[in-house]
């Protein structure tokens, strides 16, 4: 059975050569797109040497990373909306950098999305998880969750959609998990447990279970396959089996470069059962970046199952994996804990490409790339056509030479006081009603000093970069 596949997409491939067509939907690549929630590129193979991430280490040894890929917005909503539409999420388009972004589609005015586009080229498509901003892909927030729109997805394109909810019920309170079926309780409820219950005591077990189920059904299929799994550590709360926070010594966690507190982030302090002056005393600092570590240990155990079972399928030689991340996190670097800043912790995100058959397999790229690149990057690679609205620009090359040349084109935004944010190979401008400050890389990695005085150069010249970011009425 599968030799006489072989051999009817080899006959596919001397056709197309012969005649001239873009390849048949049958000999393309599958993909399979892992997203992972508040992920910061702190991982065994990005030298963060303190981190057990064995799986992502392996998928980067074995792929391109980037050391370099930037999100659009610090924000589930408005970052996933550059992923899937690749597009900016300026006002001008008409979305926000918020997490309404999607609404775009409720609205029918949404541009063609990245898995419409792969099923209109004979792909099937599946989302599991978390892919655009809610945690199942169906529209409702977590306010009206007794109202959700139970069968409308957020972004159209999907053939199935299929988020298992385990001991939860419901997707909400699945993301919000804590042991034994439990749920956050807005405001009380802990930022971290440590249940000691098994991989399946938390629903990222589940969301594998799930992933690898669906590559078990599309094994036995002929179309290519684009599937879309969302994993939801190391978002918050914290919360992961005891055993991912035993391989940390508690005491050994470096909490050197944690700032005295400054600033409230809503989401960590007004969600969760503690205060902003919690985060003063070292030994609470300490366990909330326990649980940061654990939660990323556990979804990384959860992704190499998935990736064994790529393996397993003997899917590997024609299977593109990509893993990325919504946006980082300040563990109370700069004084902050969350990620609504436009500060280089809650942009810089973990990317890897994985292609069967890639030149110099492990090489990093220092290439400067953005969420809305990703979009073109795997129309690409599949040789699907690019369509016109596109922003970005595909990182193909870069999967095929990591020293490709690249320009300085990323941009970012926030909607808290229409912040903006354009970052080059040597700095970071953040600009914020007229105010702008400057970081210069060369010289200061963890954007502690404001040097926009020293620099109005500079300051002018990102200023003008800024004001042709796409998307700019
Ligand atoms: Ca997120």
């Amino acid at each position: 059975m599968k030799s006489l596949k072989q051999l009817l997409a080899a006959l596919a491939i001397v056709a197309a050569l012969v005649w001239g067509d873009a390849p048949a939907a049958a000999e393309r690549p599958n993909v399979l797109f892992i997203a992972v929630d508040d992920l910061r590129p702190e991982l065994g193979a990005y030298s963060e040497d303190h981190m057990v991430t064995p799986h992502m280490d392996r998928l980067a040894s074995e792929g391109r990373a980037f050391e370099r890929h930037y999100v659009q917005a610090p924000s589930c909503g408005p970052s996933r909306y550059a992923l899937l539409t690749g597009m900016h999420p300026t006002p001008a388009h008409p979305v926000s950098y918020a997490n309404t972004a999607f609404r775009l589609y409720e609205e029918s005015v949404g541009p063609l999305s990245l898995q419409q586009h792969f099923r209109d080229h004979g792909y099937h498509t599946t989302l599991i998880g978390k892919i655009s901003h809610t945690p199942d892909g169906r529209r409702g927030g977590q306010d009206v969750r007794e109202n959700r729109e139970a069968n409308e997805p957020e972004a159209p394109g999907w053939d199935v959609m299929d988020t298992p909810t385990g001991q939860w019920n419901d997707a909400w309170s699945a993301f919000f998990a804590y042991a034994f079926g439990e749920t956050r309780t807005p405001g009380e409820s802990p930022p971290v447990e440590a249940a000691d219950v098994q991989d399946r005591g938390y629903p990222d077990a589940y969301l594998a279970d799930a992933a690898i189920e669906h590559l078990v059904r599309r094994y036995a299929s002929d179309e290519p396959f684009f599937l879309a799994v969302g994993f939801y550590k190391p978002h918050l709360p914290f919360n992961a089996p005891k055993k991912y926070w035993d391989l940390y010594d508690r005491d050994a966690i470096d909490i050197s470069d944690v700032d005295p507190y400054v600033r409230t982030g809503g989401e960590f302090f007004g969600n969760y059962g503690h205060e902003a002056s919690d985060t003063e005393d070292p030994a609470y600092v300490r366990e909330l970046r326990h649980g940061y570590y654990a939660s990323t240990s556990y979804v990384d155990a959860q992704i190499g199952r998935v990736l064994e079972a790529v393996d397993n399928l003997g899917m590997n030689e024609n299977t593109i994996i990509v893993l990325w991340s919504d946006h980082g996190y300040h563990l109370g670097e700069l004084g902050y804990w969350g990620k609504h800043t436009l500060h280089e912790h809650s942009l810089r995100v973990p990317f890897i490409i994985r292609a069967p058959d890639m030149p110099q397999p492990g090489a990093f790229t220092r290439a400067l790339t953005a969420t809305v690149d990703i979009y073109p990057t795997l129309a690409e690679l599949c040789g699907l056509p690019l369509p016109d609205h596109l922003e970005g620009v595909s990182m193909a090359p870069l999967v095929e030479d990591p020293s490709a040349e690249t320009v300085d084109r990323v941009y970012g935004g926030w909607s808290q006081g229409a912040q903006h944010t354009v970052r080059t190979d040597r700095w970071r401008l953040i600009e914020n009603n007229g105010e702008a400050r400057l970081y210069d890389h060369d010289t200061d990695p963890g954007e502690r000093e404001d040097v926009a005085e020293e620099r109005p150069e500079v300051v002018e010249r990102l200023l003008e970069k800024l004001a042709a970011m796409p998307g700019q009425p």
